[in-house]
Protein backbone atom coordinates (compact mmCIF):
# COMPACT_ATOMS: atom_id res chain seq x y z
CA UNK A 1 0.00 0.00 0.00
CA UNK A 2 1.50 3.62 -1.41
CA UNK A 3 0.38 6.44 1.25
CA UNK A 4 0.87 10.18 0.46
CA UNK A 5 -0.32 13.27 1.66
CA UNK A 6 -1.87 16.22 -0.25
CA UNK A 7 -2.09 19.96 0.55
CA UNK A 8 -4.38 21.81 -0.72
CA UNK A 9 -6.00 25.61 0.38
CA UNK A 10 -9.34 23.88 0.36
CA UNK A 11 -10.25 20.51 0.81
CA UNK A 12 -11.94 20.56 -2.84
CA UNK A 13 -8.18 21.40 -4.22
CA UNK A 14 -6.66 18.57 -1.81
CA UNK A 15 -9.42 15.74 -3.27
CA UNK A 16 -8.75 17.37 -6.91
CA UNK A 17 -4.85 16.53 -6.49
CA UNK A 18 -5.68 12.83 -4.85
CA UNK A 19 -7.71 11.96 -7.58
CA UNK A 20 -5.44 13.54 -10.64
CA UNK A 21 -2.19 11.62 -8.63
CA UNK A 22 -3.93 8.11 -7.35
CA UNK A 23 -7.13 7.93 -9.66
CA UNK A 24 -10.32 6.26 -8.82
CA UNK A 25 -9.13 4.17 -6.71
CA UNK A 26 -7.32 6.49 -4.12
CA UNK A 27 -8.67 5.77 -0.15
CA UNK A 28 -9.08 8.71 2.02
CA UNK A 29 -7.02 7.60 4.93
CA UNK A 30 -7.11 11.17 6.88
CA UNK A 31 -7.87 14.44 6.63
CA UNK A 32 -7.27 17.44 8.90
CA UNK A 33 -6.04 21.30 9.38
CA UNK A 34 -2.74 21.93 8.39
CA UNK A 35 -1.83 24.26 10.60
CA UNK A 36 1.64 25.16 9.18
CA UNK A 37 0.62 26.51 5.67
CA UNK A 38 -3.08 27.32 7.04
CA UNK A 39 -4.76 24.45 4.08
CA UNK A 40 -6.34 20.81 4.27
CA UNK A 41 -3.89 18.39 4.26
CA UNK A 42 -5.40 14.58 2.94
CA UNK A 43 -3.59 11.56 3.35
CA UNK A 44 -4.47 8.68 0.80
CA UNK A 45 -3.66 5.47 -0.03
CA UNK A 46 -3.61 3.14 -2.98
CA UNK A 47 -2.81 -0.48 -2.80
CA UNK A 48 -3.09 -1.95 -6.44
CA UNK A 49 -3.37 -5.49 -5.26
CA UNK A 50 -5.84 -5.29 -3.14
CA UNK A 51 -8.23 -1.77 -3.16
CA UNK A 52 -8.36 -1.10 -6.70
CA UNK A 53 -9.56 -4.44 -7.32
CA UNK A 54 -11.98 -4.33 -4.87
CA UNK A 55 -13.44 -1.77 -6.45
CA UNK A 56 -13.28 -1.75 -9.86
CA UNK A 57 -13.02 -5.83 -10.17
CA UNK A 58 -15.91 -7.19 -7.74
CA UNK A 59 -17.69 -3.75 -6.56
CA UNK A 60 -17.92 -1.43 -10.04
CA UNK A 61 -18.52 1.88 -7.99
CA UNK A 62 -16.98 3.98 -11.06
CA UNK A 63 -18.93 7.10 -11.71
CA UNK A 64 -21.11 6.88 -15.10
CA UNK A 65 -18.56 8.75 -17.39
CA UNK A 66 -22.08 10.33 -19.15
CA UNK A 67 -22.05 11.75 -16.12
CA UNK A 68 -18.81 13.89 -16.13
CA UNK A 69 -18.96 17.64 -17.02
CA UNK A 70 -22.56 17.80 -16.13
CA UNK A 71 -23.73 20.16 -13.53
CA UNK A 72 -22.43 18.26 -10.55
CA UNK A 73 -24.15 19.80 -8.02
CA UNK A 74 -27.29 18.58 -9.88
CA UNK A 75 -26.07 15.42 -10.31
CA UNK A 76 -25.66 15.28 -6.59
CA UNK A 77 -28.97 16.56 -5.70
CA UNK A 78 -30.99 13.86 -7.69
CA UNK A 79 -28.61 11.46 -6.40
CA UNK A 80 -29.63 12.36 -2.90
CA UNK A 81 -33.07 12.29 -3.89
CA UNK A 82 -32.84 8.83 -5.32
CA UNK A 83 -31.23 7.83 -2.38
CA UNK A 84 -33.77 8.47 -0.18
CA UNK A 85 -31.81 10.60 1.98
CA UNK A 86 -33.76 12.96 4.16
CA UNK A 87 -34.77 16.38 2.80
CA UNK A 88 -33.17 18.25 6.15
CA UNK A 89 -30.09 16.11 5.68
CA UNK A 90 -30.07 16.41 2.29
CA UNK A 91 -29.94 20.11 2.28
CA UNK A 92 -26.31 20.54 4.58
CA UNK A 93 -25.12 17.69 2.16
CA UNK A 94 -25.75 20.06 -0.61
CA UNK A 95 -25.25 23.58 1.00
CA UNK A 96 -21.53 22.28 1.94
CA UNK A 97 -21.05 20.53 -1.81
CA UNK A 98 -21.90 24.17 -3.19
CA UNK A 99 -19.59 25.73 -1.02
CA UNK A 100 -17.03 23.54 -2.23
CA UNK A 101 -18.10 24.23 -5.80
CA UNK A 102 -16.23 21.22 -7.84
CA UNK A 103 -16.77 20.45 -11.57
CA UNK A 104 -16.34 16.42 -10.00
CA UNK A 105 -19.27 15.40 -8.43
CA UNK A 106 -16.75 12.65 -6.38
CA UNK A 107 -15.37 15.50 -5.35
CA UNK A 108 -17.70 17.74 -4.59
CA UNK A 109 -19.97 15.05 -2.77
CA UNK A 110 -17.23 13.68 -1.25
CA UNK A 111 -15.79 16.63 0.60
CA UNK A 112 -19.26 17.36 1.74
CA UNK A 113 -19.29 14.10 2.79
CA UNK A 114 -16.24 14.27 4.50
CA UNK A 115 -17.21 17.61 6.86
CA UNK A 116 -21.19 15.79 7.55
CA UNK A 117 -19.57 12.22 8.56
CA UNK A 118 -17.15 10.57 10.65
CA UNK A 119 -15.08 7.76 9.56
CA UNK A 120 -13.24 4.52 11.53
CA UNK A 121 -12.59 1.48 9.67
CA UNK A 122 -11.71 -1.47 11.04
CA UNK A 123 -8.28 -2.88 10.49
CA UNK A 124 -8.63 -5.41 12.54
CA UNK A 125 -5.96 -4.70 14.97
CA UNK A 126 -5.32 -6.91 18.23
CA UNK A 127 -8.36 -5.18 19.87
CA UNK A 128 -10.93 -7.54 20.16
CA UNK A 129 -14.80 -6.87 18.22
CA UNK A 130 -17.61 -8.03 19.32
CA UNK A 131 -20.47 -7.79 16.47
CA UNK A 132 -24.25 -6.70 17.92
CA UNK A 133 -27.16 -6.25 16.26
CA UNK A 134 -30.90 -7.07 15.08
CA UNK A 135 -31.65 -10.19 13.92
CA UNK A 136 -30.66 -10.79 10.64
CA UNK A 137 -28.03 -8.34 10.89
CA UNK A 138 -25.24 -9.79 8.85
CA UNK A 139 -23.34 -10.22 12.34
CA UNK A 140 -22.35 -14.37 11.49
CA UNK A 141 -21.22 -13.21 7.51
CA UNK A 142 -19.37 -9.97 8.40
CA UNK A 143 -17.37 -12.36 11.34
CA UNK A 144 -16.79 -14.64 8.69
CA UNK A 145 -15.46 -12.33 6.07
CA UNK A 146 -12.94 -10.88 8.75
CA UNK A 147 -11.93 -13.99 9.82
CA UNK A 148 -11.28 -14.77 6.23
CA UNK A 149 -9.50 -11.90 5.74
CA UNK A 150 -7.34 -11.78 8.36
CA UNK A 151 -6.96 -15.65 8.18
CA UNK A 152 -5.31 -15.33 4.52
CA UNK A 153 -3.42 -12.24 5.59
CA UNK A 154 -1.83 -14.78 8.18
CA UNK A 155 -2.97 -13.29 11.37
CA UNK A 156 -3.62 -15.49 14.53
CA UNK A 157 -7.41 -15.11 14.83
CA UNK A 158 -9.55 -16.35 17.45
CA UNK A 159 -13.64 -17.13 16.32
CA UNK A 160 -15.86 -16.90 18.97
CA UNK A 161 -19.52 -17.25 19.12
CA UNK A 162 -22.03 -16.58 21.72
CA UNK A 163 -24.95 -17.67 19.90
CA UNK A 164 -25.15 -20.94 21.33
CA UNK A 165 -28.68 -20.90 22.65
CA UNK A 166 -30.86 -20.47 19.01
CA UNK A 167 -30.84 -23.91 16.90
CA UNK A 168 -28.13 -23.03 14.20
CA UNK A 169 -26.62 -19.90 15.46
CA UNK A 170 -23.79 -21.91 16.11
CA UNK A 171 -23.65 -24.11 12.94
CA UNK A 172 -23.80 -21.01 10.26
CA UNK A 173 -20.34 -19.50 11.93
CA UNK A 174 -18.93 -23.25 12.21
CA UNK A 175 -19.46 -24.29 8.94
CA UNK A 176 -17.53 -21.18 8.17
CA UNK A 177 -14.68 -21.81 10.04
CA UNK A 178 -14.02 -25.17 8.74
CA UNK A 179 -13.51 -23.28 5.39
CA UNK A 180 -11.44 -21.15 7.07
CA UNK A 181 -9.79 -24.57 8.76
CA UNK A 182 -10.18 -22.14 11.80
CA UNK A 183 -11.42 -23.11 15.83
CA UNK A 184 -14.78 -21.64 16.85
CA UNK A 185 -14.92 -21.63 20.05
CA UNK A 186 -18.70 -21.81 21.54
CA UNK A 187 -19.78 -19.64 24.56
CA UNK A 188 -22.31 -20.91 26.86
CA UNK A 189 -21.62 -18.51 29.64
CA UNK A 190 -20.57 -14.78 29.84
CA UNK A 191 -18.02 -15.48 32.22
CA UNK A 192 -16.66 -18.45 30.00
CA UNK A 193 -16.88 -15.31 27.54
CA UNK A 194 -14.97 -13.50 29.88
CA UNK A 195 -11.87 -16.42 30.21
CA UNK A 196 -11.94 -17.22 26.64
CA UNK A 197 -10.84 -13.30 25.34
CA UNK A 198 -8.42 -13.04 27.97
CA UNK A 199 -6.44 -15.88 27.45
CA UNK A 200 -5.69 -14.55 23.82
CA UNK A 201 -2.20 -13.49 23.28
CA UNK A 202 -2.20 -10.05 22.52
CA UNK A 203 -1.36 -10.17 18.89
CA UNK A 204 -4.58 -12.88 17.88
CA UNK A 205 -7.30 -10.95 16.08
CA UNK A 206 -10.63 -11.73 18.66
CA UNK A 207 -13.63 -11.82 16.58
CA UNK A 208 -17.18 -12.22 18.85
CA UNK A 209 -19.85 -12.95 16.67
CA UNK A 210 -23.59 -12.85 19.59
CA UNK A 211 -27.08 -14.07 18.96
CA UNK A 212 -29.46 -11.44 17.54
CA UNK A 213 -30.96 -8.58 19.86
CA UNK A 214 -34.23 -6.89 19.47
CA UNK A 215 -32.86 -3.88 22.00
CA UNK A 216 -37.09 -3.21 22.40
CA UNK A 217 -37.06 -5.72 24.33
CA UNK A 218 -35.90 -5.31 27.48
CA UNK A 219 -34.74 -9.39 28.68
CA UNK A 220 -33.17 -9.43 25.21
CA UNK A 221 -31.31 -6.22 25.82
CA UNK A 222 -30.35 -6.53 29.37
CA UNK A 223 -28.82 -10.14 28.50
CA UNK A 224 -26.75 -8.65 25.82
CA UNK A 225 -25.64 -5.46 28.31
CA UNK A 226 -24.33 -8.17 31.01
CA UNK A 227 -22.52 -10.07 27.91
CA UNK A 228 -20.57 -6.59 27.21
CA UNK A 229 -19.92 -5.65 30.45
CA UNK A 230 -17.76 -9.17 30.79
CA UNK A 231 -15.90 -8.36 28.17
CA UNK A 232 -13.02 -5.74 27.05
CA UNK A 233 -14.25 -6.39 23.82
CA UNK A 234 -15.62 -3.47 21.38
CA UNK A 235 -19.35 -3.88 20.47
CA UNK A 236 -19.52 -2.61 16.54
CA UNK A 237 -23.06 -2.61 15.33
CA UNK A 238 -23.79 -4.35 12.07
CA UNK A 239 -27.20 -2.77 10.83
CA UNK A 240 -28.74 -3.69 7.67
CA UNK A 241 -29.35 -1.08 4.61
CA UNK A 242 -32.87 -2.26 3.63
CA UNK A 243 -34.34 -1.54 7.01
CA UNK A 244 -36.59 0.74 7.67
CA UNK A 245 -34.72 3.62 8.30
CA UNK A 246 -36.86 5.14 11.24
CA UNK A 247 -36.64 1.49 13.09
CA UNK A 248 -32.50 1.63 12.38
CA UNK A 249 -32.32 4.54 13.92
CA UNK A 250 -34.13 3.84 17.02
CA UNK A 251 -32.56 0.66 17.25
CA UNK A 252 -28.86 2.30 16.58
CA UNK A 253 -29.52 4.58 19.35
CA UNK A 254 -30.60 1.53 21.54
CA UNK A 255 -27.19 -0.48 20.93
CA UNK A 256 -25.25 2.90 20.76
CA UNK A 257 -26.70 2.72 24.46
CA UNK A 258 -25.15 -0.25 25.33
CA UNK A 259 -21.65 0.34 23.69
CA UNK A 260 -21.57 0.16 20.23
CA UNK A 261 -18.58 2.07 18.98
CA UNK A 262 -18.95 1.99 15.21
CA UNK A 263 -21.20 1.08 12.23
CA UNK A 264 -21.05 -1.82 9.47
CA UNK A 265 -23.41 -1.32 7.14
CA UNK A 266 -24.21 -4.76 4.89
CA UNK A 267 -26.98 -5.36 2.37
CA UNK A 268 -25.77 -2.53 0.09
CA UNK A 269 -26.34 -4.51 -2.59
CA UNK A 270 -29.90 -5.16 -2.14
CA UNK A 271 -31.14 -1.79 -0.88
CA UNK A 272 -28.79 0.43 -3.42
CA UNK A 273 -30.36 3.47 -1.36
CA UNK A 274 -28.07 5.26 1.25
CA UNK A 275 -30.77 6.93 3.12
CA UNK A 276 -31.15 4.86 6.03
CA UNK A 277 -27.71 4.52 6.59
CA UNK A 278 -27.00 8.23 6.25
CA UNK A 279 -29.60 8.67 8.59
CA UNK A 280 -28.46 6.43 11.33
CA UNK A 281 -24.87 7.79 11.08
CA UNK A 282 -26.04 11.09 11.62
CA UNK A 283 -28.60 10.65 13.71
CA UNK A 284 -26.31 9.07 16.59
CA UNK A 285 -22.68 10.18 15.65
CA UNK A 286 -21.75 6.72 15.01
CA UNK A 287 -18.50 6.49 12.85
CA UNK A 288 -19.06 4.88 9.44
CA UNK A 289 -16.64 1.81 9.54
CA UNK A 290 -17.41 -0.68 7.01
CA UNK A 291 -19.90 -1.86 4.69
CA UNK A 292 -20.49 -5.10 2.44
CA UNK A 293 -22.46 -5.54 -0.49
CA UNK A 294 -22.59 -9.08 -1.39
CA UNK A 295 -23.32 -12.34 0.92
CA UNK A 296 -20.01 -14.02 -0.54
CA UNK A 297 -17.43 -14.76 2.23
CA UNK A 298 -14.75 -14.01 0.82
CA UNK A 299 -15.42 -11.06 -0.40
CA UNK A 300 -13.99 -8.77 2.60
CA UNK A 301 -16.31 -5.84 3.70
CA UNK A 302 -14.70 -2.68 2.52
CA UNK A 303 -13.45 0.60 4.64
CA UNK A 304 -16.04 3.72 4.57
CA UNK A 305 -14.48 6.85 3.84
CA UNK A 306 -15.73 10.11 2.02
CA UNK A 307 -14.66 8.89 -1.10
CA UNK A 308 -16.24 5.05 -0.91
CA UNK A 309 -19.29 6.58 0.35
CA UNK A 310 -19.43 9.45 -2.84
CA UNK A 311 -19.32 7.05 -4.87
CA UNK A 312 -21.67 4.57 -3.36
CA UNK A 313 -24.38 7.30 -3.55
CA UNK A 314 -23.82 8.62 -7.05
CA UNK A 315 -25.28 6.73 -10.21
CA UNK A 316 -23.48 4.19 -11.87
CA UNK A 317 -23.09 3.18 -14.80
CA UNK A 318 -24.71 -0.17 -14.67
CA UNK A 319 -27.80 1.36 -12.25
CA UNK A 320 -28.65 3.84 -15.18
CA UNK A 321 -29.53 0.33 -17.33
CA UNK A 322 -31.53 -0.76 -14.44
CA UNK A 323 -29.00 -3.65 -13.74
CA UNK A 324 -27.64 -4.25 -9.97
CA UNK A 325 -23.94 -2.74 -10.08
CA UNK A 326 -22.40 -4.50 -7.01
N1 LIG B 1 -26.71 -9.94 -0.54
C1 LIG B 1 -26.18 -9.80 0.68
N2 LIG B 1 -26.56 -10.61 1.66
C2 LIG B 1 -26.03 -10.43 2.88
C3 LIG B 1 -25.07 -9.41 3.15
N3 LIG B 1 -24.75 -9.48 4.46
C4 LIG B 1 -25.48 -10.49 4.98
N4 LIG B 1 -26.24 -11.08 4.03
C5 LIG B 1 -27.21 -12.17 4.17
O1 LIG B 1 -28.15 -11.79 5.16
C6 LIG B 1 -28.59 -12.95 5.86
C7 LIG B 1 -28.37 -12.74 7.35
O2 LIG B 1 -26.97 -12.72 7.61
P1 LIG B 1 -26.37 -13.32 8.96
O3 LIG B 1 -24.90 -13.08 8.93
O4 LIG B 1 -26.82 -14.69 9.21
O5 LIG B 1 -27.09 -12.33 9.98
P2 LIG B 1 -26.99 -12.39 11.56
O6 LIG B 1 -27.00 -10.99 12.02
O7 LIG B 1 -25.86 -13.24 12.01
O8 LIG B 1 -28.38 -13.08 11.90
P3 LIG B 1 -28.85 -13.73 13.32
O9 LIG B 1 -27.68 -14.49 13.87
O10 LIG B 1 -30.01 -14.59 12.94
O11 LIG B 1 -29.23 -12.58 14.20
C8 LIG B 1 -27.79 -14.13 5.31
O12 LIG B 1 -28.57 -14.75 4.34
C9 LIG B 1 -26.57 -13.47 4.68
O13 LIG B 1 -26.03 -14.23 3.63
C10 LIG B 1 -24.70 -8.54 2.07
O14 LIG B 1 -23.91 -7.60 2.20
N5 LIG B 1 -25.28 -8.78 0.87
MG1 LIG C 1 -25.82 -14.92 13.29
Amino acid sequence: MRLKSFYGSSMTEAMQLVRKTLGDAAIIVATRDDEEQGGVRVTAAIDENTSTSSFSKNNDLSLNPDLMGSDSIEIIATALVENQISPALAEKILATATQLASEDPIVALGAALDTHFTYDPIDTSPQPLIFIGPPGAGKTLTTAKLAAQTTLSKKKTALISTDTQRAGGMAQLGAFARILKTDIMEIEDIHALQDAVSIQPSSTVVLIDTAGCNPFNASEKQELEALLKKTKAEPVLVLPADMDSAVALDMAKEFKKLGAKRLICTRLDITQRMGGLLKVAHGTGLPLSLFSATAKVTEAPLPFNPVSLARLILPKQDKKQGKVAV
